[in-house]
C-alpha cells in the first residue's frame, strides 16, 4: 500500500516528511489540501488530525500526524536507510540536531518571517518597537544560519555524510528564508539576508546537494 502524505503546497513542516520519504527512497503519494478553502479544517480532515494542521501521513490503517512523529514512525516501519542513524552515537546527534532545528530554527523563522510573508507588512521604520523586534529576530536567524554553517564544515549533511531527519527538518525552514528573499528582497536586504549564499557557503552547498538528490523535485512546493 502506498504511503499518503496530506499537505498544503509550500507547508514547510509537511515538506519535512516528503524529504524524509525521499531520503529513504520510499514511494508515496501527495494529497494537496487547499488552505484558502479551509480544507485542512474540514470535518473529514479533522477526523485525521483534530488540530487541522499538516502533515498527516497515512500508511494503510496507520495515521500519523506531526512531522517529526512521521519521520520517527517511518524509521520504525521501514528500517532501511534510517533517518535517525545506524549507531547510538549517530542517533544521539541526529535527534538533538533535529529537535534543535524544530525549536530554535523554527522559532527564528516565525519571528523573522511572519510579518513579512504572512501579514505582508512593510519594513517598520528604524527605532520603532516593531523594527527592533524584527532586527532581534533577524539576529536570531543569522545565529541559526551560523550554527548550521558550523555543523556543515567538513560534512555533506548536517550530521554526517548522508541526509537524515535533521536535514529533512532544517531544509524547509532555510528555504522559507530564501523564499522571503525572493518575494521581499528589499526588506530581507535591510535585515542582512540579501547575500546568504556568500555569507553561508556551506549552507549554500548543502542546499544544492539536497536539490540534486533523486526525487527531490517531487517534494518541492508547486508554486515556489
Ligand atoms: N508540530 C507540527 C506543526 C504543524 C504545522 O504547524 N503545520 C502548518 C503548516 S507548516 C499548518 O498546518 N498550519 C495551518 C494551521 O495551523 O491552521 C508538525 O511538525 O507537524
Amino acid at each position: 500500500m502506498t504511503i499518503i502524505v496530506h499537505t498544503v503546497s509550500g507547508a514547510p513542516r509537511a515538506w519535512r516528511v516528503l524529504l524524509g520519504l525521499t531520503f529513504k527512497g520510499l514511494p508515496y503519494d501527495i494529497r494537496y489540501l487547499e488552505a484558502s478553502k479551509g480544507e485542512h479544517k474540514s470535518p473529514d480532515f479533522l477526523k485525521l488530525n483534530p488540530r487541522g494542521t499538516v502533515p498527516v501521513m497515512q500508511d494503510g490503517a496507520i495515521t500519523v500526524r506531526d512531522s517529526v512523529g512521521c519521520l520517527a514512525w517511518l524509521d520504525a516501519a521501514y528500517p532501511e536507510k534510517p533517518l535517525f542513524g545506524h549507531t547510538l552515537t549517530e542517533t544521539a546527534e541526529i535527534w538533538q540536531t533535529t529537535l534543535e532545528c524544530c525549536d530554535y530554527l523554527r522559532a527564528a523563522g516565525n519571528g523573522l518571517l511572519f510579518s513579512i510573508l504572512v501579514e505582508n507588512k512593510p519594513l517598520p521604520a528604524s527605532g520603532t518597537d516593531e523594527r527592533n523586534a524584527l532586527d532581534t529576530s533577524a539576529r536570531a536567524m543569522h545565529a541559526e544560519f551560523s550554527f548550521l554553517e558550523s555543523l556543515l564544515r567538513g560534512r555533506n549533511f548536517l550530521t554526517g555524510n548522508g541526509p537524515t531527519a535533521a536535514d529533512a527538518v532544517a531544509f524547509p525552514e532555510v528555504r522559507l528564508v530564501e523564499r522571503a528573499v525572493d518575494k521581499k528582497p528589499d526588506i530581507m536586504d535591510a535585515l542582512g539576508f540579501s547575500d546568504t549564499d556568500n555569507h553561508y557557503p556551506h549552507v549554500a552547498a548543502w542546499k544544492a546537494r539536497i536539490n540534486a538528490l533523486p526525487g527531490y523535485s517531487k517534494t518541492a512546493p508547486r508554486h515556489w
